[in-house]
């Protein structure tokens, strides 16, 4: 029962019991869920007016084409997400999508390079082959949603 997901080629029934499996456990808090939105004030809005939540960050990153609106919940953040240009995947997702929603859950790491290695010794597939600067400061690494449960991961070292 320990698998957590599935390398490419790999049978249904393999267990953790594989050498190359991680013991450790890599992720320490979840640090946000990500909802992509078309409209970020609308958002920001929404949160605001049904649970009194304010924006703790705002910024604009280039390298993904997004703004992005923290909203801090105890230690981890809400990250409302809008594409800032057309060809941004978060543009793309949205009009696949047809709405918002979650777009990809970040898991907080001691070290971003260590997680990263430990994911791509398995097999997996990444999407960032070193880490790279996110938002406020942090190093972060995406993991491709088709070899982590359907779900896009990012690992963030603050
Ligand atoms: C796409 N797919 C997803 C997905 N995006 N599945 C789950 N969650 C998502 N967010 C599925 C999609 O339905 C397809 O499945 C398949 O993956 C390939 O999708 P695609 O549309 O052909 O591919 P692209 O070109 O849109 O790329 C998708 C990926 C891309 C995930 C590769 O979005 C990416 O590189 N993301 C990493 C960077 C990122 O997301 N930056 C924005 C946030 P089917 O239909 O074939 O079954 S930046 C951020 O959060 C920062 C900086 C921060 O927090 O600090
Ligand atoms: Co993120």
């Amino acid at each position: 029962m320990g698998i957590t997901a599935r390398r490419p080629g790999e049978q249904d029934d393999v267990t953790q019991s594989d050498e190359s499996a991680q013991t450790t456990p890599l992720l320490t808090e979840i640090d946000h869920i990500a909802i992509a939105v078309p409209d970020l004030g609308d958002a920001i809005d929404y949160y605001r007016e049904t649970f009194g939540a304010v924006v703790d960050h705002r910024e604009v990153v280039e390298s993904d084409g997004v703004e992005e609106a923290l909203l801090k919940v105890a230690e981890s953040y809400v990250q409302l997400l809008t594409p800032t240009r057309p060809d941004s995947t978060v543009a793309k997702w949205l009009e696949k999508r047809g709405g918002p929603g979650i777009h990809h859950v970040g898991y907080r790491v001691a070290d971003c390079g260590v997680a990263l290695e430990s994911v791509k010794r398995q097999g997996f597939r990444v999407l960032d082959e070193e880490p790279r600067p996110g938002s406020r400061g942090t190093t972060v690494a995406f993991i491709h949603p088709k070899d982590a449960l359907g779900t896009l991961i990012e690992l963030v070292e603050e």
